[in-house]
């Protein structure tokens, strides 16, 4: 699929529609989901335009990989999570039923998420 630079996600990245932040690099920013599905949930993004893990998997620079992985670390730890535990997901694709079409990493946590996916 090819990347469409008008995604919320991307015109969120631009400055162009508000989010709740909760950290920025040079590679990443973090914030808050607008419908959260528990106490913490927070959405982890590449600022590079990727559709989803499979591109950025295959083209993202080593600097982007380490910096997106390090920055949801980061963010569980910074809200709290890390002492009891978390959740990390990213929806792909159809099958995945990824709604919108620029790489996110979900963080949940702040209570028991069950065996539940997501
Ligand atoms: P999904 O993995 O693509 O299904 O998740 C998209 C998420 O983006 C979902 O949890 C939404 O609540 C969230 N979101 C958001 O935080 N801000 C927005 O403006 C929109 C969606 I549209």
């Amino acid at each position: 699929m090819a990347y469409d630079p008008n995604n919320i996600f991307a015109r969120i990245l631009r400055g162009e529609i508000p989010c709740k932040k909760i950290a920025e690099d040079e590679h990443t920013l973090a914030f808050h989901d607008i419908n959260p599905q528990a106490p913490v949930h927070a959405l982890v993004i590449p600022k590079g335009a990727y559709v989803s893990f499979d591109d950025f998997s295959e083209k993202a620079s080593d600097a982007e990989i380490a910096a997106l992985t390090r920055m949801v670390g980061k963010v569980a730890r910074d809200l709290g999570c890390a002492a009891d535990g978390y959740r990390i997901l990213s929806n792909i694709g159809q099958h995945g039923h990824q709604e919108v079409p620029h790489l996110h990493i979900h963080v949940f946590g702040g209570a028991s998420l069950g065996r539940m996916i997501n």
